[in-house]
């Protein structure tokens, strides 16, 4: 049994506060009150958290500790025995990532015209959009508009966003989900054929589109598919461990490691799209994740190296419902749908305690705040803590079924631990979840280095500070396609010099100016679970 008696006993001042709590709402929290939960609880200004780089283009810009190890790292690559001679692959186009921004890119690449290779660290398709679970956002109702959202997404990252690229995000989301539904994605849709939408968290409008709670999982299938149908060239187990330039400063390719062998081989491209993702699997300070285990940040690292700018890489985004019980599964998401289906979330005391729909980071701030200050979290047998996610609720809203109907993935993943979450309440906690910020790019996903473009949660500045649900599997399908076409426009002009690595010759002394002597290769390519750490979420 997953719950202790005690956890019971808490169990049941949930239900008993239950009628009670289907009447009354939670006041939203005003700006002021927003602004300082955040600064007293937010894991973004926990002391020790961050430090400043060194060296580099952010050289003086805060990160999390672990992310800027791995951007001052060293490279896999011995530059001065590498043979750039021997060149494995050319193409005019080479994506880095199999996500749903590498599909999305190469998709509109070889549709303008590329020749494409598509490289992949794991398998096409291993990658965090497969976890997404619950939508995407598009303004394309009669009651909603481009405005709208804009004005959402902009309120949501607290007026930080680059205006310019919410608005690419936001005026493409409507044809992105047509264009989407006609390569075959199945949207949950009302008898009469219009799309379902509800709300997400600091949304005003119901704009999150979805397919039951794996929204990610079958916009994945539909990419990946296609992407197989157009024969476009794909190469998996085959991490990027550094970029190449040429001697006019531009990209021009990358090596790549062959997982299976240890080999390394030479892509030469006319262009580059990173689309790598983020570094959840980082574990910034101890947190746990619903990340995918490829997630470690690779793109940032070898974006950094040859010169790249990086944006808002100070805020990440912790999700304020990981699941905290069992152990298990600790740290994996937790759709924000639950909520926006009507779940509330209560104390130990059934009481509840933040309005359920606040932004992620101010309702993972009132999260901890009720756990860490107020000492009012409910504790598991593994000293785990958290706070009820008040799932039956959504059944006696909306109706018997609708859990089951509209959560299967969620009902089934606690069903595996005699938790039934049409019944009972479960357990949640913050948990690591997205990188707000990144390499910072223009709207057609260029950045300041020649032939580089950057699509999905690898980029930075449109989300600013904080991202509200359903932009990434937007924003990932949107600069995706802005990517892939921007960067097949851009091959047909490119004329490559000679191929160099002289930029790891540069950050070694860059290394050496700083008194730097890194222990860590980086990109770090894979997770390190060698070292035991109690996670951040524990009972003290
Ligand atoms: O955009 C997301 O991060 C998302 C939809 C997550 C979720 O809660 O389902």
């Amino acid at each position: 049994m997953s719950y202790t008696s005690e956890m019971w006993k808490s169990i049941r001042k949930v239900e008993a506060t239950r009628q009670r709590r289907l009447q009354e709402t939670h006041p939203r929290m005003p700006p002021r009150g927003q602004e300082e939960i955040l600064k007293r609880f937010h894991p973004d200004y926990v002391e020790g958290g961050m430090r400043e780089l060194l060296v580099g283009p952010n050289r003086g810009d805060r990160t999390p500790n672990e992310l800027a190890d791995l951007l001052e790292g060293r490279s896999h690559i011995d530059a001065a025995a590498f043979d750039l001679e021997r060149v494995d692959y050319e193409c005019d186009i080479l994506v880095i990532g199999g996500g749903g921004a590498g599909a999305s890119a190469a998709l509109l690449a070889q549709e303008n015209g590329a020749q494409v290779i598509l490289t992949t660290k794991l398998r096409f398709g291993d990658a965090n959009t497969m976890m997404a679970q619950g939508g995407i956002q598009a303004a394309d109702k009669p009651n909603d508009s481009p405005v709208i959202h804009y004005l959402d997404v902009m309120g949501g990252g607290h007026f930080t966003n680059v205006p310019e690229l919410v608005e690419a995000l936001v005026m493409d989301a409507p044809s992105v989900i047509q264009w989407l539904e006609d390569l075959g994605c199945i949207f949950d849709k009302e008898p009469e054929g219009t799309m379902k939408t509800i709300h997400g968290g600091g949304t005003s409008r119901k704009r999150m589109h979805f397919a039951r709670d794996y929204s990610g999982a079958e916009i994945m299938r539909t990419l990946r598919d296609e992407v197989r149908n157009r024969q476009i060239s794909v190469l998996e187990f085959a991490p990027v461990v550094e970029l190449v330039m040429d001697d006019k400063g531009q990209v021009a390719g990358a090596i790549l490691l062959n997982l299976e062998t240890g080999d390394y081989s030479l892509v030469k491209a006319k262009t580059v799209i990173m689309a790598t993702g983020g570094g959840g699997r980082l574990h910034y300070q101890g947190f746990p994740t619903t990340n995918h285990y490829g997630a470690t940040a690779d793109g940032l690292v070898l974006a950094y190296r040859v010169g790249a700018k990086l944006a808002f890489m100070d805020t990440m985004q912790y999700h304020p419902t990981g699941a905290a019980c069992p152990e298990q599964i600790l740290g994996q998401l937790v759709t924000e749908k639950v909520r926006g289906l009507g779940a509330q979330l209560v104390n130990v005391e059934g009481e509840q305690f933040v309005y359920p729909l606040e932004t992620r980071d101010v309702e993972a701030s009132a999260i901890i705040r009720e756990c860490v200050e107020r000492k009012k979290g409910v504790v598991t047998s593994t000293e785990q803590q958290g706070v009820w996610l008040d799932s039956p609720m959504i059944d006696i809203l909306k109706g018997p079924g609708t859990i089951q109907t509209n959560l299967p993935a969620m009902v089934r993943q606690f069903g595996r631990f005699d938790i039934d979450m049409t019944k009972e309440p479960i357990l949640i906690y913050p948990t690591l979840h997205y990188q707000n910020g990144g390499i910072a790019i223009k709207p057609d996903g260029s950045t300041d280095i020649p032939n580089l473009y950057v699509a999905g949660e690898v980029a930075g500045g449109v989300h600013g500070r904080n991202r509200l649900m359903g932009n990434s599997l937007l924003e990932i399908t949107v600069y995706g396609r802005r990517a892939g076409k921007a960067a097949a426009q851009r091959a047909k002009e490119v004329e490559l010099g000679e191929l160099t690595l002289e930029h790891l010759q540069d950050w070694e002394q860059q290394l050496q100016e700083a008194d730097l002597e890194p222990q860590i290769a980086s990109p770090l390519l894979l997770p390190d679970y060698t070292r035991h750490t109690r996670p951040v979420s524990k009972v003290m």
